[in-house]
């Protein structure tokens, strides 16, 4: 056991390298670091079991962050088990440090996570807790069971509506692999929490089927026993909600207590403050980045222990592996992150289909097929069809991980973050679905993947307003346009941080699906239809769908007109041509299931399938906009401009113009 002495002595010293940090970038977030400093502390002295030579093995414990802004705690507790140098906690804020304003997911110096978005960071880890359990149940490695999720949480997060889902998920699915600390000090950025929240947290979660432990967050006694405690409990998340000071240690300038106070919370201590602040806890002012004798020879003792029990849990893991050697080589495979391999040509569909189903005869597939995959959907699973991979699984259960099926009830956010969870946990593929308009309800997770760089798959149906018997709060129109710009923006290794697809038929669904699992460095969505759809003609050569735009089949040489666009419009186009030709009229029509994969073609392709000058004319079910990138000068788009309207659809299709004969018109204007 560790001298309490000592642990406070370390977790001052946490302190002092988070206020440093703060006060050395003139900007950041000091208070919360110092009040949470004694449980990252505790944790990573006595609990967190990683491998200090091995930071990615796969049976580690994981610690996820939902502040961000206490990211100081965090760099500075990486600092005193050496994933991180005081020369780079000196640098916090700046360019080209590994210490960002907000944490950003770097496994390998020890950061599961990247977090910032408040509500995000601690769903996330319920998800890997979820993965955790998943591949406990389908490998049979005994590591995944002694894994623990470790997560901090404070008042922003415990306020945000997400946390509701996950609490419940983690409760009904009865994840007791979780550990979640609430860093509960009563002060937020600009109030004390007491003007904004007077529930009983601890009766809320247990309502939702946590254990709950109340404790003096600042007393490292406390602390290990609780996590002693949370640990050992069977068949339930653990919450661990810590009372603790804000901003604690640190004193004003003239001497008094700066404790519990809002300003704390986002700026620096300043001044005379924080060299008062920093002799307080023990720490000298002009030389304040050093790691404390007492709190060197704490963590060296903490790496004996590790190696010992790592090479434990390593001989397990040899063990079971020598025994089942197909396994262990299926879950190295899960973990290389390498695309899973497909027969593709087990996938049959069904001629002129809705898209939505030929996304399940897909699926149904790849539940066959990927044996790591786990989809999920928000309640919706037999119309946006991810039941066709339910069909061949069953749902995950508390106490029964051996499904594939994540019935995350109706919450798209938290079914959204939970999948990102399981793939920063790593060894499974997640996807996840429901109705097209909803995506609203999931932009902040699809920014994270992408930020993360993360191949979660999205899977979005209903994509137009042809559920216009549902009324317009069901028919996206903007969606499109706001996804598509997640193609735009690329993520910091370059590659446009989002994969787009809105295939035009059955069988370009089957292509999408492919470009879907092939890419495992970014997130993709694919925009499915509710109606049928008539197939494109004959002949059509579908693998160019990789390309993002193509010419599809039967398209006339030296075309009079090119007529673009993605799903279901496309066919809609094949009909107006008919028409078109009838006049002499010759059409080339392009199928643009993803417009940021065509713009990421060499450009003599880009201008081979669209080349300038030639007249052009997109439709889009979805806002013009998604489309006059491509048509340029050269032409018009037709699209939507409003809100849809209640009507079943082929009236909508009348009254909005997405007729063959509309088509007809529209091009014969442009001629
Ligand atoms: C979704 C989201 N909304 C708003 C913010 C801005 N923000 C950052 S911290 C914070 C207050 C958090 O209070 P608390 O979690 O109690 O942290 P403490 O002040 O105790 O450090 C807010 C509003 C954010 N990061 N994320
Ligand atoms: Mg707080």
């Amino acid at each position: 056991m560790n001298d309490i002495k000592v642990l406070n002595h370390a977790a001052d010293n946490i302190r002092i390298l988070a206020a440093s940090m703060v006060e050395k970038a003139k900007s950041g977030h000091p208070g919360g670091a110092m009040g949470g400093a004694d449980f990252i502390n505790v944790l990573y002295s006595e609990y967190l079991n990683y491998d200090p030579a091995d930071p990615c093995w796969v049976g580690r414990d994981r610690f996820f962050l939902d502040p961000g802004h206490m990211a100081p705690m965090l760099y500075s507790q990486l600092a005193l088990i050496g994933k991180f140098s005081l020369e780079e906690l000196q640098q916090l804020r700046q360019w080209g440090s590994p210490t960002p304003g907000h944490p950003e997911a770097d496994p390998k110096r020890g950061i599961e996570n990247t977090s910032g978005p408040l509500g995000q960071g601690h769903t996330f880890g319920i998800g890997a807790a979820i993965a955790a359990k998943f591949l406990a149940a389908h490998t049979g490695n005994p590591t995944f069971d002694k894994e623990t999720i470790y997560i901090y949480i404070s008042d922003g997060g415990v306020q945000e509506e997400i946390s509701q889902g996950a609490a419940r998920i983690a409760g009904i699915l009865g994840l007791d692999n979780v550990v979640m600390f609430y860093d509960s000090n009563d002060i937020q950025l600009s109030t004390e929490c007491a003007e904004v929240m007077n529930e009983d947290t601890a009766a809320k979660y247990r309502a939702l089927g946590w254990e709950v432990f109340e404790i003096n967050g600042n007393d490292a006694a406390q602390i290990r026993k609780a996590i002693e405690a949370a640990k050992a409990v069977k068949g339930k998340p653990a919450l661990i909600i810590g009372k603790t000071v804000m901003g604690k240690g640190a004193l004003k300038e003239d001497g008094s207590s700066y404790e519990r106070n809002c300003k704390t919370h986002g700026a620096p201590l300043g001044g005379d403050a924080y060299r008062k602040t920093v002799a307080n806890l023990g720490g000298d002012a002009d030389n304040p980045f050093v790691i404390f004798d007492d709190v060197k020879e704490l963590y060296a003792k903490r790496a004996e222990e590790l190696k010992a029990i790592v090479a434990e849990r390593k001989a397990e893991e040899a063990a079971w592996a020598a025994k089942n050697p197909e396994c262990a080589a299926a879950q190295a495979e899960w973990f290389s992150g390498k695309a899973p391999k497909v027969d593709w040509t087990k996938v049959t569909q069904k001629s002129g289909d809705a898209t939505r189903n030929a996304s399940a005869a897909v699926l149904s597939v790849l539940a066959e097929q990927v044996p790591n995959m786990i989809c999920a959907s928000a309640d919706l699973s037999n119309s946006d069809k991810t039941d066709g991979f339910l069909k061949k699984t069953h749902a995950l259960k508390a106490g029964d991980f051996s499904g594939a099926f994540f019935q995350a009830g109706v919450a798209e956010l938290t079914m959204a973050c939970c999948c990102i969870g399981m793939a920063l946990h790593g060894g499974v593929i997640p996807a996840c679905g429901t109705f097209f308009v909803f995506s609203d309800y999931m932009k902040p997770a699809v920014r994270m993947a992408a930020l993360m760089e993360l191949p979660v798959k999205f899977i979005w149906t209903h994509d137009a307003f042809r559920v216009g018997e549902d009324g317009p709060t069901h028919e996206p129109v903007e969606q499109e346009a706001q996804i598509r710009l997640m193609e735009k923006l690329k993520n910091h290794h370059g590659k446009n941080s989002t994969l787009v697809l809105r295939p035009a038929d059955a069988q370009e669904t089957t292509e999408a699906w492919r470009l879907a699992m092939e890419n495992t460095d970014s997130p993709t969505a694919l925009i499915l239809s509710r109606q049928n759809i008539a197939d494109l003609p004959a002949g059509n050569d579908y693998k160019q769908a990789e390309k993002g735009a193509y010419i599809v089949a039967g398209s006339d040489e030296n075309p009079d007109v090119i007529l673009l666009a993605s799903g279901s419009e496309v066919s809609t186009l094949v009909a107006g041509t008919e028409l078109l030709r009838k006049d002499g009229v010759k059409v080339r029509i392009v199928s643009v299931p993803s417009e940021g994969l065509f713009r990421s073609q060499p450009k003599d392709y880009q201008q081979a399938i669209l080349p300038c000058g030639v007249k052009k004319f997109g439709l889009t079910a979805g806002l013009p906009v998604n489309l006059e990138g491509l048509v340029g000068a050269d032409g018009c788009v037709w699209g939507l401009n409003s809100f849809g309207f209640s009507a079943p659809y082929k009236v909508l299709d009348e009254k909005l113009g997405f007729t063959a004969e509309n088509v007809y018109k529209q091009v014969k204007a442009i001629l």
